[in-house]
């Protein structure tokens, strides 16, 4: 039996062990086109002829290697890894002096997360390409990356929260970033016992300022009950100005979840009004707590800088009437999304047999005649009668998440039933449906999240690849479908891997930002302290055991590229500017025995690479990315004497020594 069956059996298992009775489709194998004509058109579809570019950039999260990576549609081609928090060798991010207090957090130097939901930036509830956001989860916190460098701009840790899942969805300006906990922990977190978890526990939704570059700021948090806090999308249109949570363990359980968190029949969204928020936090309601948590961000001179934060507003949900209502939702709902009008919010279940969709314009007529069946630690919870818009029947196993077309459907990935299933807004009736392989997550239709989707390809992001790809050892690579969403039936069109989980994606029509692009930083600016902008102005400077090498590179020598009087136990510097000003000339720099990775410094920056000798002898350093035709000629020395040596300092190129 394979072992995607066996894990849906064993998800069917516990759907069933929940009392939930649901017909399970079995797939059927295969999934490539059927016919000889099918696979050309197929192939034609996503074919995009050498030196053409891709229609669609994708953003797609890694996942547990807590990057971002950039692939283009319909190709599936990578272009980029964008690292954002964990180091990478590759560029030196998290490595160099310039961008190690991006990853400083209240911990202290953490350089790994798990990176879940890619977020376009809007203007008007479409993406205008400016930035795209993405949440840790681990270590809670958001980062900003520029999409004219497809450089991570700025991180802000999130305090009062543990697991950053619920985040970091866009308001439809930008105005706010949102994220909310999926664990609930005591607030402020304290010495307690486990066992004390249920109504001492909490959980927080937080709204984080994002539309200034730099200046990420947490706006105020709101206190919330004990459950688990999954996802989240803000309205748009008509409901512009609310947000929207799922959650489950409304049980307040600590252990074993998995059943005793699958009890309740329904579990909750709650929908904030965080304009609500806004004028409650004017009038001076809740109170500012002491927390301790990082901003971190890319200054004018391209140097990052981590500031300590120590206070945040807190609002609990009695302080500001009308803050929060629950929408009771069927079961441990997962997803949460907003239909391109704003009307409809559509939830997944991972227990449901049928997805849920709730009525906007029904919530807040239920809001307006009070007509609440109980409240939950003060928050009053509407009817599902008064609020539901329809069910959409027949849906598939365990509906995860739902992307729009724009043209009057939704299509909501099963993960169980893997496969991706297409629905009629309005009549909620199901009108096709594809098998995927294998175990769907989330899906992304370009723009799918917004107000204008660009409704013609469908991606579906799988758990489980098996047997779609030749085999890797003991992990097999993670995969991505490209479904053809333009006709009435969904068509199968391409399998491409991923790096890392591909736990979410976002994607942009690529004419919008590929102009955009900046090409190269303009030496005349560059206001790094220690960069030298002509071989003239190189150096190395002694201060005490610290060195600090005034370096520049240029097709192709490095200035200086022979320097003597170093001494064992030194901490050398070396700032090596790149006096290129032309697009696509990085160079590289790397010396023998460094305790961390290369730089990579683009045209016109100034990047610094910190070596402490251990040994005397002569040490070799060199250019790593293959720059010119003399590439390999790209090199230099240091020579390196015992501590406390009289070897005088000394540099130069060309065979002239300098000294001071
Ligand atoms: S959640 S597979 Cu981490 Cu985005 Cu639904
Ligand atoms: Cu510079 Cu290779």
């Amino acid at each position: 039996m394979s072992r995607s069956s066996n894990r849906g059996l064993y998800l069917l298992g516990a759907v069933l062990a929940a009392g939930t009775v649901a017909t399970y489709a079995c797939q059927g194998g295969g999934g490539s086109a059927a016919g000889a004509g099918d696979v050309a058109s197929a192939a034609q579809a996503v074919y995009v002829a050498p030196g053409a570019y891709d229609e669609f950039y994708a953003f797609m999260s890694g996942g547990f290697s807590g990057q971002l990576t950039v692939m283009g549609l319909p190709s599936g081609r990578l272009l980029k890894t964008v690292p954002v928090f964990s180091q990478y060798p590759e560029n030196g991010w998290g490595y160099t002096e310039e961008t190690k207090a991006m990853l400083e957090t209240s911990h202290g130097f953490v350089p790994w997360d798990d990176a879940h939901h890619p977020s376009l930036s809007f203007t008007d509830a479409v993406p205008d390409g400016r930035w795209i956001f993405i949440n840790g989860n681990n270590t809670p916190r958001i980062a900003r990356i520029d999409l004219t460098t497809f450089e991570t701009t700025e991180i802000i840790e999130i305090p009062n929260s543990a697991g950053n899942h619920g985040s970091p969805f866009v308001t439809p300006n930008t105005d706010y970033v949102v994220a909310s906990t999926r664990f609930s922990v005591p607030i402020p977190n304290r010495d307690m016992s486990i066992e004390e978890y249920k109504g001492n526990f909490k959980g927080t939704i937080s709204f984080v300022k994002a539309n200034a570059p730099r200046e990420m700021a947490i706006a105020f948090q709101i206190l919330m009950p004990g459950f688990n806090y999954d996802l989240a999308r803000p309205g748009k249109g008509p409901s512009d100005g609310w947000a929207f949570f799922t959650s489950y363990n409304s049980e307040e359980q600590n252990t074993l979840l998995e059943i005793n968190a699958s009890r309740a029949d329904k579990d909750f969204i709650a929908a904030v009004n965080y304009r609500r928020a806004e004028e409650c936090v004017a009038a001076g309601a809740g109170r500012t707590a002491d927390v301790r948590y990082r901003h971190n961000y890319l200054d004018e001179r391209h140097i990052a800088v981590s500031e300590p934060k120590t206070s945040v507003r807190v609002l609990e949900p009695a302080d500001c009437e009308g803050l929060v209502y629950f929408l009771p939702t069927p079961k441990s709902p997962h997803g949460v999304d907003v239909d391109p009008s704003g009307e409809y919010i559509v939830a997944g279940g991972k227990l449901a047999t049928v997805i849920p969709v709730h009525s906007f314009t029904k919530m807040t007529a239920a809001i307006q005649a009070q007509d609440f069946e109980t409240t939950v630690e003060g928050i009053p919870v509407l009817r599902y009668e008064s609020v539901m818009a329809g069910e959409v029947q027949n849906a598939g196993l365990g509906p995860l998440h739902t992307e729009f077309d724009g043209k009057g459907f939704a299509y909501t990935t099963a993960f169980i039933t893997s496969e991706v299933v297409k629905w009629q807004i309005g009549t909620w009736q199901v009108v096709d449906r594809i098998p995927v392989y294998y175990s769907v997550g989330h899906l992304m239709i370009p723009g799918g999240d917004s107000r204008q989707p660009w409704g013609k390809y469908l991606v579906a992001l799988n758990k489980i690849t098996k047997d779609r790809y030749l085999p890797t050892g003991p992990e097999l690579a993670h995969a991505a479908q490209l479904i053809d969403i333009s006709g009435d039936k969904m068509r199968l069109l391409l399998d491409f891997p991923t790096q890392g989980e591909p736990h979410y994606a976002q994607a942009i029509l690529a004419d919008v930002i590929k102009d955009k692009q900046v090409q190269f930083f303009d030496l005349a600016e560059n206001t790094h302290p220690y960069a030298a902008k002509s071989e003239a102005e190189t150096k190395v400077v002694r201060q005490g055991n610290t060195v600090h090498v005034y370096m520049t590179s240029i097709r192709s020598h490095f200035s200086p590229d022979n320097i003597e009087g170093i001494r064992v136990g030194d901490e050398v510097l070396f700032h090596v500017t790149n006096l290129e000003q032309d697009w696509d000339v990085p160079h590289g720099f790397a010396a023998m025995g460094a305790e961390n990775a290369e730089l990579l410094i683009m045209p016109g920056q100034t990047r610094t690479l910190k070596w402490v000798p251990d040994q005397p002898g002569v040490y070799p350093f060199y250019c790593t990315d293959f720059c010119s035709a003399l590439h390999q000629e790209m090199q230099g020395y240091v020579r390196v004497s015992p501590r406390g040596s009289s070897t005088p300092l000394r540099w130069g190129t060309g065979g002239t020594w300098v000294s001071n």
